[in-house]
């Protein structure tokens, strides 16, 4: 752990390049033997953030190769501390002795983030900075790489701590009329802290609806397509990403295990599962298909029911949906599928079904027919809204504490509104302050810290 001065009492190195074969090959090295381990591979302290060619030796001064050092010297440097990048020749053969020479003056090898974790402790870069730097390596899409650049850039962070300066504004306000209690009535009657307390929750929505397309754009969204034997799942699946992923046969029965397929909707990641057919079953292969259904349904962001349009099962009735609804009783995260509308004189289109409180969308996978209706319902419910000029990568922990966030604000506005209570309205103020603060990692737990940064990768 770094010490008060930010220098960490010992020295972590990684190979920051990918394992294999390559042109260069980058080891990293950071804390407070840089300087003593650079002397004793190059024999001198290169100049600062100077490309300074020269030969590598190990203790034994024998020749490993040459290449080039950089040094930044703390605090300027990505960590804090002094780092070194020895730039090698690519070959693992070279850079494991490298690091063997580096470890033998002192060094350890450094934890998956490690780099970054060191970055966030010593105020380099926020949580959200360090998160975005790994996310913008992972990214799958041009779109997700772009957003996650404007969050390493700060712009996720900038706008959380705007909204903490507004409620902590808002708190000392709050806070010093409590302690004059005759004017706390006047106070809380006025209309000011009415107004601030509707400004911060638009922009709390904002954001919010910001977060969730960032989420989308990281971890993609996981829709899952559910019903009877035979109604169309694969073949649905099949027509969403445009091969034959899954066997497509007329025989009840024919998918057997959970099949997952990346897809791209117009920019919205999402995975989507295709399942074993629910019905009852003797075969303990099917059953343990059916089993890892529900294991999907229970973990899905939406729900896709496919019917059968030729089948007159009333849905108000539909036996699969009220145990749908047992699983996962929001009924936004539902969307009836009805679909072989080819068979019969049912016309495609949407609608919502006012006795069971569920979209139904009517199609035909055979023939092509309604599908971007679904596409665009299924943009539509999970808020993905792509803005070109702004927006930013976010993680579902944010969009958690957002959440969070947001439903203490709206407890303060009660607490103003219906029982004019002064002391819990701060109290809500300071729950919602901390569940931001959670955010850029000002208030966060070790564990949280530790599972975030365990994630990245080596030399990052
Ligand atoms: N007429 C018509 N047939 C369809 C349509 N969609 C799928 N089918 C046919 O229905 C049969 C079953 O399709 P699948 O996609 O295998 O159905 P499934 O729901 O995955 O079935 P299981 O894996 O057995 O649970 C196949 O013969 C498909 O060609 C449609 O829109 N119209
Ligand atoms: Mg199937």
């Amino acid at each position: 752990m770094p010490n008060v001065s930010g220098q960490s009492t010992d020295t972590i190195c990684a190979i920051a390049t990918p394992s294999g074969i390559g042109g260069v090959g980058i080891v990293r090295v950071s804390g407070p033997l840089v300087e003593a381990i650079v002397v004793s591979i190059i024999g001198e302290i290169p100049p600062a953030r100077y490309a300074h060619y020269s030969t590598f030796i190990n203790a034994n001064k024998e020749i490993l190769d040459k290449g080039i050092s950089l040094f930044f010297p703390s605090p300027n440097s990505f960590t804090g501390e002094d780092v070194l990048e020895f730039q090698a020749h690519g070959g693992p053969i070279i850079l494991d002795q490298l690091m063997q020479t580096i470890l033998a003056c002192g060094a350890r090898i450094a934890r998956p983030g490690e780099f970054s974790e060191r970055a966030f402790l010593n105020n380099k870069i926020d949580l959200t900075q360090a998160e975005a730097i790994a996310d913008l390596i992972e990214s799958h899409s041009v779109l997700a790489a772009r957003h996650a650049l404007r969050s390493l850039q700060g712009e996720f962070s900038s706008l959380i701590n705007a909204l903490l300066s507004s409620i902590i504004e808002l708190r000392v306000f709050v806070e010093a009329a409590i302690d004059f209690p005759e004017e706390e009535i006047d106070f809380l009657a006025s209309s000011d802290v009415k107004d601030k307390l509707v400004i911060l929750l638009q922009e709390l929505d904002k954001i919010l609806a910001q977060a969730k397309t960032g989420s989308i754009l990281k971890e993609g969204l996981s829709i899952v397509i559910v019903g009877e034997p035979n109604v169309g799942k694969s073949s649905l699946l099949n027509i969403l990403s445009g091969n034959d992923s899954a066997i497509v046969t007329n025989i009840p029965g024919t998918t057997r295990d959970t099949l997952k397929e990346l897809i791209d909707l117009d920019g919205l990641p999402a995975h989507f599962i295709d399942t074993a057919g629910l019905r009852k079953s003797a075969d303990i292969v099917e059953q343990e298909g059916m089993r890892r259904t529900w294991d999907a349904v229970k973990k899905a962001d939406h729900i896709l029911l496919l019917v059968d349009s030729n089948k007159d099962t009333a849905l108000n009735n539909h036996p699969m949906l009220q145990e749908l609804i047992k699983e996962s009783p929001d009924l936004d995260k539902i969307t009836i599928v009805k679909n072989k509308i080819d068979l019969n004189s049912q016309k495609a289109g949407i609608n919502f079904n006012d006795e069971i409180k569920v979209h139904c969308v009517s199609v035909s996978v055979l023939k092509n027919i309604g599908i971007e209706n679904l596409i665009s319902h299924l943009k539509h419910v999970s808020g993905f809204t792509i803005n070109e000029e702004g927006g930013f990568i976010a993680r579902r922990r944010h969009v958690d504490a957002l959440n969070r966030a947001k439903l203490s604000v709206e407890k303060a506005q009660e607490q103003l509104l219906k029982y004019k209570a002064g002391e819990l309205l701060a109290d809500d103020l300071r729950q919602a302050q901390l569940a931001l603060s959670e955010i850029t990692g000002e208030f966060s737990s070790d564990d949280l810290l530790g599972e975030i940064f365990s994630s990245f990768c080596i030399g990052k």
